[in-house]
């Protein structure tokens, strides 16, 4: 690639393109590329006889099959990754000079991965867990790199206590159980001794831990990091991904059996959502602080337990993200990517936040011992759309054959090159903060306000969100064994809110605490979901028919939820086609057997008169379900009497009509709701 700016929504795909390999249709080799006559059985000294060690085929088949697997991530190890660009609404050059924020009309390639922080590579996805959200903009100016999480704060202030936070919510080291889950002992015990966990705690408790999917949540870089302008002027940053679908949640019981049913439930949505070209896009927005006004917040700004609200620093849209294309390979795209937030460009910058400041030596740490050494800079993934020249040289899997003696600086032989760039001609300078002080183990009293803010989000929920917080807590410590641990998780919440403190308490039966309570009565509402953008776009209705069900009628209905966005998924008695009356067939991709309907965001109801009993009882179940998670359901008319037999009949999001068109209208508008929560559910 050339040394000027050449790059483009497409610079990624076709770098990944020189690597990619086509192996259908191609003659089996060794590695070393010589023709094999014979691939089933090894070289044997007799056909009953035993192995013959020169059988270098054989070796070499199971010794690279014996060395397949790399260490997983020793956090965030269970993810899931696309392609695709970014492109800028409005130059940010008052803010910073990163190129790849100057020009509107440059789209910069994006790759991006999705993670739980928690469970094992083969975990569930729909576990309680705060989400990864990484993203690697592969720009002019080399890999810029925004690693961050669905919630906008962290357990703790300072990243020497990351290794004691990770072991207390990893499975109990004396028989590794349980799995992918903080409901357990030691994570409570943690959590009731470092208290300033407590505002993220309420998060993790609430329904932004339980994602519907990763197209509908929000990215937060956490820190607060710096922008740096041509003029060398700053500017406190935090960044915000905000989908352009919304934040949706899953319900708690749902996720569970969502958990056993398809552990694969999130990868599969990003999967065929860009499949079928339901590309996601998220908005990139900032907060913007300047300088002077560090400490007009009220907060500490490097202290990574709080968020400036957005209702006091608006966040200002910049751009937006598409992701377009799903990986060819997932290990060696998704598995090998390897983010870090010190890949920064020129205008980009950190601050003295103690967590960023720790990050800063983790991920490259990290990534040495789990690809296998300093060079995986070179693996596809990992490189820079634009070249690099340095002195560093060899170390295990060296790829890049450098000409040449000279592998030092300063030199005279190649007229002191590779040379450093200054500033103005693009080099990274690092900000010139001024600092000062002691060296000194301790935390800033600004770092000491660990309840306020817990209090902002709960005040910020409506009340269906603030019971999903206190049966999340509910359930998490019935799970707990020491009454003690119990006991010091409820006190502790009693500073965020007493009625939430007693609920819990009674629950789980250790004792309500006498006092407590918080005096701050702020709220922020862009911290509650009911306030996010609701659409029907992408979402899926489960429809239930069979033969000679009324295919005018249906047709109309379906042509108008495509129209709107809408998926319908058709299940049936059997797999295949379901001919309706007038000539309408459709296409059954499941039965009862293999769908649930926690798979699905809503139901249509259409059934036809042959249908058998046991269907109609497994329509009962599944319909029922659905009802006691909220959900849309629409039936066709005739089958009021249906609906009043399973006491769903008149509730909030049961849509029902004889006129077709006002049908279809309100069951897109029900999917639009997502879930009923006025509905009464036994
Ligand atoms: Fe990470 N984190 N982290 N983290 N983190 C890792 O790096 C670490 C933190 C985040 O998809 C590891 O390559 C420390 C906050 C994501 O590959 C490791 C601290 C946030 C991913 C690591 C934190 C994150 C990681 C493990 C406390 C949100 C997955 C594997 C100071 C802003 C990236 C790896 C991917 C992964 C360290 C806290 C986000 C061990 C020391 C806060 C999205 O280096």
């Amino acid at each position: 690639m050339n040394e000027k700016n050449q790059v483009n929504e497409n610079s990624k795909n076709e770098q990944l393109e020189q690597f990619l390999v086509e192996d259908e249709g191609k003659a089996l080799t060794t590695n070393q590329g010589l023709k094999m006559s014979e691939d089933e059985f090894s070289l044997k000294a007799g056909e009953r006889g035993p192995t013959l060690m020169e059988d270098f085929h054989f070796r070499e088949k199971l010794t690279h099959f014996d060395h397949e697997r790399i260490p997983e991530r020793v956090v965030h190890a269970r993810g899931f990754a696309a392609h695709g660009f970014f492109e800028l609404y409005e130059s940010m050059k008052d803010f910073t000079r990163a190129k790849f924020l100057q020009d509107p009309s440059v789209k910069t390639p994006v790759f991006v991965r999705f993670s739980t922080v928690n469970g094992a590579r083969g975990s569930s996805d729909t576990v309680r867990d705060a989400r990864g959200f990484a993203t690697k903009f592969y720009t002019e100016e080399g890999n810029y790199d925004l690693v961050g999480n669905n919630i906008p704060v962290f357990f703790i202030q300072d990243a020497i206590k990351f290794p004691d936070l990770v072991h207390s919510f990893k499975p109990e080291p004396d028989n590794d159980i349980p799995q992918a889950s903080t409901a357990h002992d030691t994570f409570w015990d943690f959590v009731a001794n470092n208290q300033e966990s407590a505002h993220m705690i309420m998060w993790i408790m609430s329904d932004r831990a339980i994602p519907r999917s990763f197209r509908m949540m929000e990215g937060f870089g956490v820190h607060t990091f710096r922008f740096v302008n041509d003029q060398g002027k700053a500017h406190f940053v935090k960044f915000h991904w905000k989908p352009k679908l919304g934040v949706h949640s899953l319900v708690w019981d749902e996720s569970h059996k969502l958990a056993g049913i398809d552990p694969d439930f999130h990868r599969n949505d990003l999967w065929n959502a860009i499949e079928n070209g339901f590309f996601p896009e998220y908005e990139l927005g900032v907060q913007l602080l300047r300088e002077e006004d560090e400490f007009k917040l009220g907060v500490d700004i490097l202290d990574a337990t709080k968020i400036w609200p957005e209702e006091i620093v608006p966040v200002k849209i910049i751009g937006k993200m598409t992701l377009n294309r799903n990986v060819d390979n997932f290990f060696a795209e998704t598995e090998q990517a390897a983010f870090h937030l010190g890949n920064v460009v020129p205008g980009v910058d950190f601050t003295n936040d103690p967590l960023l400041q720790g990050r800063l030596f983790s991920y490259l740490d990290t990534q040495l011992i789990r690809l296998g050494g300093p060079n995986f800079h070179e693996i596809p993934i990992n490189r820079p759309v634009v070249p690099f020249h340095n002195n560093q040289r060899d170390g295990y899997h060296r790829q890049t054959i450098n000409k040449g003696k000279v592998n030092y600086h300063r030199n005279s032989l190649a007229g002191n090159t590779p040379s450093p760039v200054p500033p103005e001609k693009g080099g990274y300078e690092s900000y010139q903060e001024k600092v000062e002080g002691r060296k000194i183990r301790a935390r800033s009293d600004s770092f000491k306000d660990h309840f306020s803010q817990a209090t902002l989000f709960w005040n910020s929920m409506s009340d269906v969100e603030k019971r999903h917080i206190i049966e999340a807590f509910q359930f998490e410590l019935a799970k707990v064994k020491s009454e003690s641990v119990k006991q010091q998780v409820v006190d502790m919440f009693a500073n965020v809110n007493l009625e939430l403190a007693r609920s819990i308490a009674e629950y789980i039966g250790v004792n309500p605490p006498a006092s407590g309570g918080s005096n701050v009565t702020t709220s922020s509402p862009a911290l509650s979901q009911l306030n996010t953008v609701f659409s029907p776009e992408t979402l899926t209705v489960a429809v239930i028919v069979t033969k000679g069900f009324n295919g005018p009628d249906v047709k109309y209905v379906l042509d108008h939820l495509v129209a709107a966005g809408i998926q319908p998924k058709i299940i049936s008695e059997t797999i295949g086609e379901v001919s309706g009356t007038n000539g309408v067939n459709l296409n059954a991709e499941f039965t009862f057997l293999t769908a649930k309907s926690v798979q699905f965001d809503s139901v249509y109801i259409v059934r036809a008169s042959s249908s058998s009993p046991t269907f109609n009882k497994q329509i009962a179940h599944f319909t029922d379900e659905a009802f006691s998670h909220y959900k849309p359901i629409g039936a066709s008319p005739g089958l009021n009497q249906w609906l009043e037999r399973n006491n769903i009949a008149g509730q909030p999001g049961v849509v029902i009509s004889e006129n077709l068109e006002q049908f279809t209208k309100e069951l897109i508008d029900a999917i639009s709701q997502h879930r009923f929560w006025d509905r009464k559910v036994i």
